[in-house]
This record gives structure tokens, C-alpha cells and sequence, in this order.
């Protein structure tokens, strides 16, 4: 089977590779010669997962799906959330975000948030959704090196190290994404 996957973040494709079996080729939005922005004019991640997918179904015809994620911090009401590529500004730069983040905290201890993945799916007539979503707690200094965006102040519950230390075969079991995909998976390979 082959399938477009509605991104142009790169770091999103490396991680779903290397979660979804040789039998689903993934194409990306790079991959397709596609690079105009898609704009993201939602107001929740299940509003922008469905802009990104129906639009790339519309323009070429083709099953695709889409996943629009976030850090959701709880003391903060859920920020950044729907804003966390572009939480200090459209140019989605991810220091300044964590910079706004940590500004926005002040030091308080142990703030809770979680990772949330929506993913939303076009196969032949139908649309499906799929979640995933990991629990954590935000720190206030950068560790690790592995992942992207906010990996390197996140620890997920159950751990004492950041996404960035804890590295991509950890990841990519128990995250938000890695969720959304297994349920992607099941579905695919059983209809
Ligand atoms: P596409 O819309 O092209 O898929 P994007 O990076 O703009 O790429 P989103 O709109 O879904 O994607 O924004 C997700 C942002 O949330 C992302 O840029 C990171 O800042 C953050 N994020 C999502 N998943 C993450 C993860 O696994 N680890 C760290 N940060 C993550």
C-alpha cells in the first residue's frame, strides 16, 4: 500500500517510517514535489489535521492523511497547543517557543503537560481520525539531543529523562505520534 502523508515537517516523516511496516510506503509532501504551505487556520489540532488532509485529497485525488500535534501544558490552559509550531511568532522557530514557554511558567515546579497527536485519515470514500497521547511534565533547561521541537524539556511520565535523551527507539513506542500510528496501522493493514 501507498499513502501521502500531509507534511512538510521532516522530523514527523523519520519517525513514522520507522514505526509503519515495509508493506505501507509513505510518501511525504517532499517526497511529491510539493512544497506550498498549507495554512493551518484551525482552532483545535482535530480542525487543522482535517484542513491539511482534505486539502492535499482535494488537490491530488490520492489517500493521504494528515497528524496535527502539540505540547499542551495544563497551568497554561492547554498552550501552546494548536500554536506550538508558531508559538512565538509564524516563523516557527523552535527556541523562541520554548523561550515564550519557559517565560510564561516562571519557574513553577513541575508543570504538567502532555503531547497530543491527532491524525486524520482519507482512504478511498471515507475520512477516519486517530489520537495518541502521552502524559509528561516540562523542565526548565534543555537535555538530550535526539528529536525535535519541545523533546528536550519534556519527560514523559514513568521516565527521568527527556524524549531528547531517552532517543527515538523509546520514542517511538510510547508518544503521542507513535500511538496515533499504531491505531493508523491496525486500521490499514486490517481493511
Ligand atoms: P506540518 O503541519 O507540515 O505537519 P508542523 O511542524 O507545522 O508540520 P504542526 O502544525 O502539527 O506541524 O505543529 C506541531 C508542532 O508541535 C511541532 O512543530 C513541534 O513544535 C511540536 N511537536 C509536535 N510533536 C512533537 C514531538 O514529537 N516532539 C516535540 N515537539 C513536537
Amino acid at each position: 500500500m501507498q499513502i501521502i502523508f500531509a507534511t512538510h515537517n521532516q522530523n514527523k516523516v523519520i519517525e513514522l517510517r520507522r514505526i509503519v511496516p515495509k508493506s505501507i510506503k509513505i510518501w511525504s509532501l517532499n517526497d511529491i514535489n510539493y512544497h506550498d504551505t498549507i495554512e493551518e487556520t484551525g482552532k483545535t489540532l482535530e480542525e487543522n489535521a482535517k484542513i491539511k488532509s482534505d486539502f492535499i485529497r482535494k488537490k491530488f485525488g490520492l489517500n493521504c492523511f494528515s497528524d496535527d500535534s502539540g505540547l499542551e501544558i495544563d497551568i497554561l490552559g492547554g498552550e501552546p497547543g494548536v500554536m506550538s509550531a508558531r508559538y512565538a511568532g509564524p516563523l516557527k522557530n523552535n527556541n523562541a517557543n520554548i523561550e515564550k514557554i519557559w517565560k510564561k511558567l516562571r519557574n513553577r515546579r513541575n508543570p504538567k503537560a502532555c503531547f497530543r497527536s491527532v491524525f486524520y485519515l482519507h482512504l478511498n470514500k471515507n475520512t477516519y481520525c486517530f489520537e495518541g497521547r502521552i502524559d509528561g511534565k516540562i523542565i526548565f533547561e534543555k537535555r538530550g539531543e535526539n528529536g525535535f521541537g519541545y523533546d528536550p524539556i519534556f519527560i514523559p511520565e514513568g521516565y527521568e529523562k527527556t524524549f531528547a535523551e531517552l532517543g527515538n527507539d523509546i520514542k517511538n513506542k510510547i508518544s503521542h505520534r507513535a500511538k496515533a500510528t499504531f491505531k493508523l496501522i491496525d486500521f490499514l493493514v486490517n481493511s
